[in-house]
């Protein structure tokens, strides 16, 4: 049996050498490792116009990986906070596409990070641009633990996992220790979304589509975690496990 193919999306990043500036599609490597020690077979999708479904004919399963902020104009803001960074209007039309394409075929994803972003934004929810200044009793977490000395495999702060949701049956237990490198976050949560852990300062940690075979999205760093902490490998094989039924039931429907 062919292992499932798991389409990773890449960060735009602009490399300056010495014969000229280059754009880049990177992609960090622990989201690879992640993909990799789950079973799946990790391609990298570069952002294009109007292949999403091609693409989701090639790939069992989708991870949105974390990267720069949604251009605010997507979720309606009215503005632009000063801290908004690496907006990337190519990725953002792309990933967009990719999630109502993945809805539209019940491809299953896991959203990282931004990936969690885009989920709220795609479904019609809007981000909070800065947890620090905008996110009342913001102080009492550290979302951004790098200011605080903490390393990236590091527990920055724990989560409590919301009782009857996906996440409870891929971590199986409260009070979850995950890192953190977030200073955005969900603000008005998608009609279409639940909210499946927070924070204890009420910020939303991961959220899934009810009614889809398989769309969660976390708001910490699993693969930076996972060789230390081996539970947070489950959210990549659920990811992995969800993607080979999916193409079970394509085989034979
Ligand atoms: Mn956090």
């Amino acid at each position: 049996l062919m292992k499932p193919v798991i389409g990773i999306t890449p960060s735009p990043s602009v490399d300056v050498l010495a014969h000229g500036s280059f754009l880049r599609y990177a992609m960090s490597a622990p989201y690879v490792a992640a993909v990799l020690a789950a079973g799946g077979v990790p391609v990298i999708l570069p952002p294009q116009e109007g292949n999403a479904r091609t693409l989701l004919k090639v790939c069992d399963g989708l991870l949105l990986s974390g990267g720069g902020d949604v251009e605010p104009g997507r979720y309606a803001a009215g503005y632009v906070h000063a801290t908004t960074y690496g907006v990337s209007a190519e990725r953002d039309a792309f990933e967009l596409g990719l999630m109502e394409e993945a809805a539209a075929t019940d491809t299953p994803v896991l959203g990282i990070c931004r990936g969690i972003q885009v989920f709220n934004v795609a479904l019609g929810g809007t981000l909070i641009q800065d947890v620090a200044t905008e996110h009342e009793g913001a102080t009492s977490i550290h979302h951004r633990q790098h200011e605080v000395g903490l390393a990236t495999e590091e527990k920055g702060h724990t989560v409590r996992v919301v009782d009857g949701t996906p996440l409870k049956a891929v971590f199986l237990e409260d009070g979850l220790g995950v890192n953190s490198f977030h200073h955005q976050a969900i603000g008005e949560l998608a009609s279409g979304l639940v909210a499946a852990a927070y924070a204890p300062d009420g910020i939303i940690e991961a959220a899934f589509v009810p009614g889809q075979r398989f769309m969660l999205a976390v708001q910490w760093h699993p693969e930076l975690m996972f060789e230390r902490h081996p539970e947070q490998l489950r959210p990549f094989v659920a990811l992995v496990e969800a993607a080979m039924a999916r193409r079970l039931v394509g085989a034979t429907g």
